[in-house]
């Protein structure tokens, strides 16, 4: 009789979780526990107890019966049907709808609408929850590691056990672009020996709309070209100085593993070429630089640069970022320079300026830019696009002092990986992200509304500096979203707002 009491109280509650009390799926679920009745009607219990048919222990049978099929029935139709409200990466490939669903067998404070059964099954967490749906109480939050974060950084944190035969991997040389240009995305699913080659030379430029400075360069561009590559790629680095300053030149990428980031192996003097290997372990967006003494004033001419590490995770190999239609590449830096010397001649102050290194230490730079010069954003090359299309902007700051505070105005960050950091989920729906000196972000934009955005460090000072940038969105006006009766009619000298 224990038994019969134990599953008398099993009845019980199935007879409650079949009662139409669910908040929201109740009159679905009624009409499963009473077509799973129906269904168990002809089933004839199999029972050691010596009692005829039709004693009462038998007719609660029926109860039980219909209980564990409602059990059942309930536990299918929530791991099909539940709702949610979280907030999982879009490349987990899960929908999520605003609903949420208390159910007395199956309690979902937080449940799901599967898109992709596929998920589900590479998902140990809901692998568990879907085998045990008494058990499916599913809490995620953008800052706790979920289980298939763990898993993904788990193939990173053994990645360095298990090191190729460098002479099987095939050979690439990396497709190097100039801001704010970035190399297309590799679609490969293997790793590769990718040869990157980046030469060291002087270069006068147009630094402010003021002066000329002498920039220090990685192929004559500040700052240096993006490098793409993906993890588990064994990067063979070539560095060749040509500046004829004779200053040694290196590279310290922070994509690299090992002491200075590789700048011991490519400390390359004047007339040298120096090459070597680097096994890329970690995926990201990182900032390399020259790390040749003194540092300060290497990083502070313009030897830095982005190197995007695509991760390699995944089924296939394959777990790059969500695709986009335009990626661009801007990176911010200071310049500190001393005042202009007067032409002997002319008696007029020199339009090119030399580094002061008394302003670098106080850390009160002449100019804040993005991409090198005060116009490379704005006059020269601003950044396009059209309305519906997503803008990703791989983001560096080279410093060497100040955090930059980036913000686009009018828009949002739909999606930022901050820190360069693409295994955490993204942030959504950002106004401004800090980017400390050596830093870097990922941040991805909708344009919605057409005009021309405008990129700035949210220091706002900083524009008098030169930290601004334009975006120019082209397409049809959205009045719905933004609008008036009367025309725009930005203020007189402003240099945001167009
Ligand atoms: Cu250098």
């Amino acid at each position: 009789m224990a038994a019969w009491s134990k599953f008398s109280n099993m009845a019980s509650v199935g007879r409650w979780a079949c009662s139409g009390r669910s908040r929201m799926s109740g009159s679905a679920l009624h009409l499963q526990h009473q077509q799973a009745v129906r269904g168990a009607s002809w089933f004839r219990p199999v029972t050691t107890s010596s009692k005829p048919s039709g004693t009462p222990e038998r007719s609660r049978l029926v109860p039980i019966l219909a209980a564990s099929a409602c059990v059942a029935a309930g536990a299918f139709y929530l791991t099909r049907q539940a709702n949610a409200r979280m907030d999982l990466a879009q490349d987990a490939n899960v929908d999520v709808s605003s609903k949420s669903v208390r159910h007395p067998v199956a309690t979902c404070s937080a449940a799901i609408r599967l898109r992709s059964m596929d998920f589900l099954r590479r998902t140990p967490m809901l692998q568990q929850s879907a085998n045990s749906p008494r058990q499916l109480r599913i809490t995620l939050s953008p800052t706790s590691p979920t289980p298939s974060e763990d898993s993904r950084i788990a193939f990173y944190d053994t990645l360095e056990a298990n090191p190729p035969d460098v002479s099987t991997l095939p050979i690439e040389h990396a497709v190097l672009t100039s801001a704010p240009s970035v190399p297309p995305p590799l679609t490969r699913t293997h790793a590769a020996l990718v040869k990157v080659d980046l030469t060291t030379s002087p270069k006068l430029v147009q630094v402010t709309n003021q002066y000329k400075y002498e920039a220090w360069t990685f192929n004559g561009t500040v700052p240096g070209p993006f490098i793409r590559a993906r993890a588990g790629d064994v990067v063979e680095l070539t560095l060749t100085n040509r500046d004829e300053t004779g200053n040694p030149h290196n590279i310290d990428s922070h994509a690299f593993t090992g002491p200075g980031g590789g700048a011991a192996l490519t400390n390359a003097d004047e007339g040298e070429a120096k090459t070597a290997r680097f096994r890329l372990l970690c995926p990201g967006l990182y900032v390399y630089h020259c790390a040749a003494a003194p540092v300060p004033v290497h990083i502070a001419n313009g030897m830095f640069g982005l190197m995007y590490v695509q991760p390699a995770d995944g089924e296939g190999g394959g777990s790059d970022l969500p695709a986009v239609d335009r990626e661009y590449y801007v990176m911010q830096s200071e310049v500190y320079h001393e005042p202009p010397e007067t032409d002997e001649e002319t008696g007029r102050p020199s339009g090119t300026v030399e580094f002061s290194y008394p302003q670098g230490l106080r850390e009160e730079p002449n100019a804040v830019v993005f991409n090198g010069r005060e116009a490379a954003l704005t006059r020269e090359a601003p950044l396009k696009a059209r309305t519906g299309e997503t803008v990703r902007i791989f983001f560096g700051n080279a410093g060497p002092n100040l955090t930059s505070s980036l913000h686009v105005i009018g828009s949002h960050f739909r999606r930022v990986y901050r820190d360069g950091d693409v295994l955490s989920p993204p942030g959504r729906f950002v106004g401004t992200v800090g980017v400390p000196p050596g830093g870097a972000a990922i941040v991805d934009l909708k344009a919605v509304v057409p005009g021309t955005y405008t990129l700035v460090d949210h220091a706002i000072f900083r524009l008098d500096k030169g930290a601004v940038g334009f975006l120019n969105v082209a397409g049809e006006a959205r009045p719905d979203v933004y609008g008036s009766a009367e025309p725009p009619a930005p203020c007189v000298g402003c240099k945001l707002h167009a």
